[in-house]
């Protein structure tokens, strides 16, 4: 027996599935999942000593790649400092700065403690701003586990097989609509069946959590003009893409304005944050200045703000981050696309800067109908090959693949010769 293996039981004996969040169960791939000891640069290190090269990044915050010196850094100064207050610090007056100094369109902004909990403070808003109780959501797409959103969502939902999950009385779901992705006439039909009703259309600017699928050439424009004309809070969803495509995230990689954003994942560098901000009016409608109550008793925190800080810092100062990033990320998935079509097997590479992911159908996809045309066994099949050569994907087929400043052209060059390997073996 492995030590993961052995860690894995004991851990299934106290954690319910034996893990704190269910796509780490590798229960749509099978197996034992790796119970990971240490992670540096491109790499993982499981109990048993087994050293990946990994593609999850912690699903997506560890952008420069794991333990970067300045972030670890500024983490263990600040540490020094006493861990939480429960009390303002200059470090949230810092980071909230960073982000409204940066992004034109985000004038104020909430730090809370993560996706989750932004897209459930984000919707709050604009219905308190609104006075509109219905919010429009996209069919695949995944904005955390509040209640509302559980709703035909991507992700975890897709992959457990849970079209909705239990525990999530019909009340909290009665005023959440769903739409298809890339398809606006199906939100035209709700604006035009709820023309006065709707507080919110939230998207995620480019759906990684049914795979990966980007948004259709107008699709967000379309959204953009719909919120306008009908008096709608646009959010973008941007936990996974926020500080990925670029320094202001979809926004700025697709010249769309939302009118509130919510943050993750990079923005805590792979400590507990998250966040939602946007233009000044509605924000001002948060708690303690306006009526729309949320707190935290964490949210800000001194520690997790000192980590967020030193990453977004880095990514500010060097620009050309992104466009090494986004750069790699068209050469290697480009590859992976063409690696798969010359196959003959019925699969297909999808992408977008640093995000992409492989499909098991022959099915072109483009929203959460599509993509559930996927065969998940073969995907199984594809990950526990990749993790016999020491590579470490996403563990679903509604994941995405994240690469990150730190992998190297070598690196990913070996990966394309292992990809080669088992598609010529199927
Ligand atoms: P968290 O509550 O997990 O920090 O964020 C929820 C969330 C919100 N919005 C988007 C677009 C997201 O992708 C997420 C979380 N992403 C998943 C990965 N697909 C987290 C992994 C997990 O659930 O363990």
């Amino acid at each position: 027996m492995t030590k993961s293996e052995a860690l894995f039981e004991r851990a299934c004996r106290v954690i319910p599935g034996g893990v704190n969040s269910p796509v780490r169960a590798f229960g749509s791939i099978g197996g034992t999942p790796r119970m990971i000891r240490s992670a540096d640069g491109t790499h993982m290190m499981d109990e048993d000593g087994n050293v990946y090269l990994d593609f999850v990044g912690s699903w997506g915050p560890m952008v420069l790649g794991h333990n970067h010196p300045e972030v670890r850094e500024a983490v263990i100064r600040a540490c020094e400092d006493g861990l939480s207050f429960g009390a303002a610090t200059k470090r949230e007056v810092e980071m909230a700065e960073l982000i409204c100094g940066s992004i034109p369109n985000i004038d104020m902004v909430r730090m809370v403690n993560s996706g989750t909990e932004a897209v459930m403070s984000a919707i709050r808003t604009a219905r308190g701003f609104t006075g509109r109780d219905k919010i429009v959501k996209f069919m695949g797409c995944y904005h955390g586990h509040s209640d509302a959103l559980l709703v035909q969502a991507g992700s975890g939902v897709m992959t457990a097989g849970i079209p909705d999950s239990a525990g999530v009385p019909r009340g909290c779901t009665a005023d959440t609509l769903s739409a298809v992705y890339n398809d606006i006439s199906s939100v035209e039909r709700l604006f035009e069946t709820f023309p006065d009703e709707i507080a919110a259309v939230i998207v995620e600017p480019v759906g990684a959590n049914m795979g990966v699928v980007p948004p259709a050439p107008g699709f967000l424009e379309s959204l953009r003009s719909l919120c306008t004309r009908y008096g709608a809070v646009l959010i973008f969803d941007e936990v996974i893409t926020g500080f990925r495509l670029g320094f202001t995230g979809a926004q700025g990689y697709f010249g769309v304005d939302a009118d509130l954003v919510t943050y993750g994942k990079i923005i805590g560098a792979g400590m507990p944050v998250g966040a939602y901000g946007g233009k000044r009016e509605i924000m001002q409608k948060v708690a303690p200045v306006g009526p729309v109550y949320q707190a935290g008793t964490l949210s800000g925190n001194p520690v997790a703000m000192a980590a967020g800080i030193a990453q977004l810092t880095i990514l500010k100062e060097h620009p050309e981050i992104y466009a090494e990033l986004n750069e790699k990320g068209n050469w290697f998935y480009g590859e992976v696309k063409k690696l798969v079509s010359e196959s003959g097997i019925a699969a297909q590479g999808t992408s977008c800067g640093s995000l992409g992911c492989i499909f098991f159908t022959s099915v072109p996809v483009c929203n959460y109908e599509t993509a559930k045309t996927s065969d998940t066994a073969m995907y199984a099949k594809y990950f526990n090959y990749m993790l016999e050569h020491g590579i470490y994907l996403a563990p679903a087929q509604f994941e995405a693949m994240f690469l990150s400043a730190a992998h190297t052209k070598e690196e990913l060059e070996s990966v394309l010769e292992v990809m080669r390997g088992f598609f010529r073996g199927q």
